[in-house]
């Protein structure tokens, strides 16, 4: 059945880091997949996770299955932490959560579960984080592109999106990344929120808001504005989640999938079908990550550690944007990487075209994501004139 099996080219971002890795330059720069660097390079276990952990070990008295909607108390506890606890969505019972391995898991069974309701189209801003299309695509939902960024003004076309997303209509699912867009970093504002969502209440189509980014823009609730409102003002929001970035849980695999409903009773009517179409594929997510997110969020001094914690790590990248900006500056850029100052998370697009990218690798060894994004964390205060330096000769005419 094999025997003529190809080699397939590895995925081009985790991919990237391989490369890297092989690179014998020392002033190499590695600014590709999208992990949390400190200063150092590294990606440190947070403390509160490293506590809550030695708590899980310790307290846990068996290894059986957990319920089907996964980790329990974990599912609870991030419907808290996304609405607010004094939410009105989540007093109305109106918010079903069912853990998932990561935000890919949350994402392939949001798209199975549009699917299997008769959803007649996804579709998804250019650019988007490259791996939505597979895993949406793989769960049978027919995918269209509509424009978002603005690649020549460095900026949201708003103007453009709003047209596309003018053509939807109540069987139609529109993806929207709820901060810290991967890859353009560019969010659309509240005000342009405000206005999606008096579409999608025109209209009737369903947003999936992919929120893995959570607390790396500016907090946790401001963070949480687009899923919010929409869950405010819609009867019908799907959220997938993720726990990578901001409780470092990467390799835990630790996510969810949301759904908000007009009622507690939808809300629960949905969930089935979630966990039957989990039943069908995985079964059950991987406990672990999803007991240690639980093990945070109801101790109030590992929520206090873990708080600040994240917000250390949404300053140090935004700094990192800063440092950026201002050495580009001192390099006569005039203005050509200001915006990166402006926007919000672990990315931003540097104008590069597929040849200036290739030279930025080969002969500087700067590795940026094809397209050019570049994740913020790997820019610090010694790399960032050789990286400057690199891009205006790249650039250079
Ligand atoms: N959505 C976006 C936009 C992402 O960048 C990522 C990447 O980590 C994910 C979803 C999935 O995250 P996870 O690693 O939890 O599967
Ligand atoms: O965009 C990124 O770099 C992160 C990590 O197949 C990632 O979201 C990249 C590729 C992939 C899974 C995760």
């Amino acid at each position: 059945m094999f025997a003529d099996t190809k080699l397939l080219p590895p995925d081009p971002i985790l991919g990237l880091t391989k490369l890297f890795q092989d690179d014998p330059r020392p002033d190499k720069i590695d600014l590709g997949v999208g992990v949390y660097r400190d200063i150092n390079g590294t990606t440190p276990i947070m403390k509160a996770v490293a506590q809550a952990e030695a708590n899980v070990t310790a307290k846990q008295t068996t290894k059986a299955y957990t319920p089907t909607d996964g980790a329990p108390g974990f599912g609870p506890a991030i419907l808290d932490l996304i609405f607010g606890k004094d939410s009105e969505t989540l007093s109305a019972g109106r918010a079903a959560a069912v853990q998932t391995p990561g935000g890919c898991g949350a994402l392939r069974l949001a798209g199975e579960l549009a699917n299997s309701q008769g959803a007649a189209s996804l579709t998804l801003g250019e650019p988007t984080w490259p791996n939505h299309v597979p895993l949406l695509s793989a769960a049978g939902l027919k995918l269209n592109s509509i424009p978002y960024y603005d690649r020549d003004a460095n900026a949201v076309d708003f103007e453009a999106f709003k047209a596309g997303v003018s053509k939807l209509g109540p069987k139609d699912v529109l993806l929207l990344h709820g901060c810290c867009h991967n890859p353009t970093g560019a969010d659309l504002s509240t005000e342009q929120i405000d206005e999606i969502a008096t579409m999608a209440a025109a209209q009737g189509f369903l947003p999936l808001v992919d929120t893995a980014y959570h607390g790396f823009s500016k907090d946790l609730d401001a963070d949480a504005y687009m899923v919010r409102k929409f869950s405010a003002d819609l009867p019908e929001v799907l959220i997938t989640y993720s726990c990578s970035k901001n409780f470092g849980l990467y390799r835990e695999r630790t996510g969810a999938l949301i759904y908000v409903g007009p009622n507690a009773d939808n809300a629960l009517a949905v969930k089935s079908h979630a966990t039957s179409l989990a039943r069908r594929n995985y079964s059950i997510p991987p406990a672990h990550g999803g007991a240690i997110v639980a093990e945070i969020l109801s101790d109030a001094a590992l929520t206090a550690l873990w708080r600040e914690e994240l917000s250390e790590m949404a300053k140090r990248v935004q700094g990192n944007r800063r440092l950026l900006a201002r050495t580009a500056e001192n390099f006569g850029l005039h203005n050509q990487l200001s915006f990166i100052a402006e926007q919000a998370g672990m990315f931003s697009l540097l104008p590069l075209t597929d040849d200036q990218l290739r030279a930025m690798r080969d002969e500087h060894g700067v590795y940026i994501v094809g397209g050019g994004r570049i994740n913020l964390c790997g820019v610090n205060e010694n790399n960032v004139e050789h990286l400057v330096r690199s891009f205006k000769n790249a650039t250079a005419p």
